[in-house]
């Protein structure tokens, strides 16, 4: 199986994802295939839907951030339960190439979510982690970053980013 990145405006991306429902071989095949291609891509976080699987699931490992230890989170259908504090982070996605703007969220969650095996699990996160969670949190609902950025700002993003993947 080899799952390709979908690329910002492909329709797919701008969807709400569905719940996840059966937690057997295939989410795990798909889970670990997500991973592969990430680290490929040197990404720091990928979401179900940009692989153009419309579901409510997505995996994040700071690894190939300076500082943070590699650990891979794998999150299954889950919800940030509190939010608390204010960040500004310079994102980028892998379904965004090119492209970084400096976006505000919250600096720290609470986030409800399911393992791979379908059990159920609470953690806290702070600061690029957090970031990271809400960023492809957003993903299952259909927003990326520059959806997040004040209109002008937006508008100007998306233009050059058009510009430049043309
Ligand atoms: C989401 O983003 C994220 O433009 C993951 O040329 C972003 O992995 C979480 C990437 C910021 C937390 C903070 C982007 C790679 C990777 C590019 C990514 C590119 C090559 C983005
Ligand atoms: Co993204």
């Amino acid at each position: 199986m080899t799952l390709e990145i979908l690329k910002y405006p492909d329709p797919r991306l701008l969807k709400r994802s569905v719940e996840v429902k059966d937690f057997g071989p295939r989410l795990h095949q798909l889970l670990d295939t997500m991973a592969g291609a990430m680290y490929a891509a040197k990404g720091i976080g990928l979401a179900a839907p940009q692989v153009g699987v419309l579901e409510r699931f997505f995996i994040v490992d700071l690894a190939l951030q300076e500082g943070f230890p590699a650990k891979k989170y794998e999150f299954v259908n889950p919800r940030i339960r509190q939010k608390s504090g204010s960040i500004r982070y310079e994102e980028g996605c892998l379904s965004v190439p090119g492209i970084n703007e400096s976006v505000s969220r919250a600096e720290h969650i609470l986030v409800e979510f399911f393992d791979r095996f379908g059990q159920p699990q609470e953690l806290e996160f702070s600061g690029l982690l957090a970031v990271a969670v809400q960023h492809e949190n957003d993903h299952l609902d259909g927003i990326v970053f520059l959806d997040r950025l004040p209109s002008i700002r937006k508008h100007l993003a998306k233009r050059r980013y058009k510009k430049v993947n043309s």
